[in-house]
C-alpha cells in the first residue's frame, strides 16, 4: 500500500472507521473471483462485491460497452428527455421479470428503490382514491437501504436507532425460528407467522394500510430463506385486503437464488419488485422498480393534459445512459450464460459444504442457505455479539478470503461463476478460521 496516501477526508460508510485507519484493508484491482489487495497479494472474493458481481469482476463485455457508451452519449436529462438504451434495457428487464411486472422506472441504488417502491405504493392508492392507505408493513430483520423510508420499514434496531421514525409502519415478525437452525435451504416452520398481517389490519384497519415489503429471502440480515408457503400466505393475505405486496429483491434479483428472480425461485409475484446491484453486475450505479400493469396504468389513467407529470418523482441520474449500457452488457452475460440455472445446478454443492463443514465448529449456532447466499450466526462472546464475526472475518482476510460480516453473522455469495474448488477454498478457510478462534 501506498503509505503516503492520506485516510483521513474520506468518511467511510457501514465502516468502522477508527480500526479501519489502523489497520486498512485496500483493494487495488479486480478480475474474476479475485480482488488484488494494496500489498499485491491476490484475495478470493467470497462475497460477490458486496453481492454485486455474480458474473465475476472486470468482465470486458461490460468493459467494452461502457467504454463505447461514454463516447457516443455521457449523459443524458432523464427529465423529458430519453435515450435509446434506456428503453431498450427497460425492454429487456421486463422480458426477463415474472409475468405481470412490466413496467420499468430507475434508480441509482437499492435505497432509491426502496423509497421509489414507497412513494408509488402511497401515490397508488391516492389516485385510487383509497386517501387514508398510506401505512407500510415491514418485517423484523428487513433491509431496505439507508434511505429515511427504506429505513421506517426496515427492521434492523441499529440502522434506526438515531435518525427518528418518518412513516407510520410496523413490523411483522422475521422467521427465525430456533426450531429451525441448521436448515438447509427453506425452514419448513414459520409460514404462520405471515398471519400477523391479519393483527395489523384489525389494529389498524386495511384501509390504511398501503403495502408490505419484504425482502423474499432476507439478505443482511444473514441469509433468511423464506419458511415453506409464507410467501404465498402473504400474497394471499394481501390480496384478500387490498394490500399491495412489494418485494425487494436487491439481493434476489438476476440469478441469486438459482432463478431470475426470488419470485420465480418461491413462485410468487409482487405488485412490485425492487432491484438494483447484480442489474449491472456492480459495474455501474442502478437500480430499478418494477411495477405491474394495473399500478402502471393506474397512474397513466389518472394523469390529466398528456404533458402533465404522471409521477412527480424521479432522480437526476435515473437513465443514465452508462448504467444502461452496462445493464444491457451485464443482462445479456446472464441470460447467455445461463447463470441463474448455473447457480440452481451448483446450490447443492455449496449447501453440502456450508452443512457439513461449518455445523459442528465452535460457537455457530445456526448454518443457513439458498441458492449462492450462504450465512452462519454465531454465538456471543460476553456480552459483545459483534466481536466474533468481526475478528472471523479479519482472519479471513489474513488469510486471503474476503467474506461480510454483519451482526451476529458471517456471509458468504459465491460468484455465480465460482469454481467448485473455490467455494472449497472459501468454506474450508472458514472452518479453519472458527477452529483456531477463540
Ligand atoms: N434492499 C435490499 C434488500 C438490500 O440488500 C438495499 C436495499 C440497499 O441498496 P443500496 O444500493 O442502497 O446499498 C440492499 C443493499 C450485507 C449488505 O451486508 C447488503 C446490502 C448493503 C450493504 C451490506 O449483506 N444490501
Ligand atoms: N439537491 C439539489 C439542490 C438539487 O438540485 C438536486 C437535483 O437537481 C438534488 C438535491 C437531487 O439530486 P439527484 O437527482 O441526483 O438525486
Amino acid at each position: 500500500m501506498d503509505m503516503t496516501l492520506n485516510l483521513d477526508a474520506y468518511w467511510m460508510p457501514y465502516t468502522g472507521n477508527r480500526q479501519f485507519k489502523k489497520d486498512p484493508r485496500m483493494i487495488e484491482a479486480a478480475q474474476g473471483v479475485w480482488f488484488t489487495d494494496g500489498d499485491g497479494r491476490q484475495v478470493l472474493d467470497g462475497h460477490s462485491g458486496l453481492w454485486t458481481s455474480g458474473l465475476g469482476h472486470a468482465r470486458p463485455e461490460i468493459t467494452e460497452a461502457v467504454r463505447r457508451q461514454m463516447e457516443q452519449l455521457d449523459f443524458c436529462p432523464p427529465f423529458q428527455f430519453g435515450h435509446p438504451k434506456a428503453f431498450e434495457l427497460a425492454t429487456k428487464i421486463a422480458g426477463l421479470m415474472p409475468e405481470g411486472l412490466d413496467h420499468v422506472f430507475y434508480t441509482n441504488s437499492g435505497s432509491e428503490s426502496a423509497d421509489t417502491s414507497l412513494k408509488m405504493a402511497r401515490a397508488y392508492w391516492q389516485l385510487k382514491g383509497a386517501l387514508k392507505k398510506t401505512r407500510f408493513i415491514g418485517r423484523q430483520k428487513g433491509y431496505h437501504g439507508v434511505n429515511f423510508g427504506g429505513v421506517a420499514v426496515g427492521g434492523i434496531p441499529a440502522n434506526k436507532k438515531l435518525f427518528g421514525e418518518v412513516l407510520e409502519t410496523d413490523h411483522l415478525s422475521h422467521t427465525v425460528l430456533p426450531q429451525n437452525a441448521f436448515t438447509r435451504g427453506m425452514p419448513e416452520q414459520g409460514a404462520h407467522l405471515a398471519d400477523e398481517l391479519e393483527l395489523f389490519v384489525e389494529r389498524y384497519g386495511a384501509e390504511t394500510i398501503a403495502a408490505v415489503i419484504v425482502e423474499p429471502m432476507g439478505g443482511s440480515a444473514g441469509v433468511l430463506p423464506p419458511p415453506v408457503g409464507y410467501l404465498q400466505r402473504l400474497r394471499a393475505l394481501c390480496d384478500q385486503h387490498d394490500v399491495l405486496l412489494i418485494f425487494d429483491e436487491v439481493i434476489t434479483g438476476f440469478g441469486r437464488c438459482g432463478a431470475m428472480t426470488g419470485a420465480d425461485a418461491f413462485g410468487v409475484v409482487p405488485d412490485i419488485l425492487n432491484v438494483a446491484k447484480q442489474l449491472t453486475n456492480g459495474a455501474v450505479p442502478m437500480g430499478a422498480v418494477i411495477a405491474s400493469s394495473e399500478i402502471h396504468d393506474t397512474f397513466m389513467a389518472n394523469g390529466g393534459p398528456d404533458y402533465v407529470l404522471e409521477f412527480a418523482h424521479g432522480y437526476t441520474y435515473s437513465a443514465h445512459p452508462v448504467a444502461c449500457a452496462a445493464g444491457l452488457a451485464a443482462l445479456d452475460i446472464l441470460v447467455d450464460e445461463k447463470l441463474p440455472e448455473r447457480v440452481a445446478a451448483d446450490a447443492p454443492f455449496f449447501e453440502a459444504l456450508l452443512h457439513d463443514q461449518l455445523t459442528d465448529k465452535p460457537h455457530v449456532s445456526d448454518v443457513r442457505n439458498y441458492g449462492f447466499a450462504g450465512a452462519i450466526t454465531l454465538a456471543a462472546r460476553g456480552d459483545e455479539p459483534l466481536r466474533r464475526p468481526y475478528e472471523v472475518a479479519m482472519a479471513m482476510w489474513e488469510r486471503g478470503v474476503l467474506v461480510r460480516y454483519g451482526g451476529d453473522t458471517i456471509q458468504m455469495a459465491p460468484h455465480f461463476v465460482m469454481e467448485k474448488k473455490h467455494m472449497e477454498q472459501m468454506v474450508g478457510t472458514l472452518a479453519e478460521c472458527l477452529k483456531v478462534l477463540k
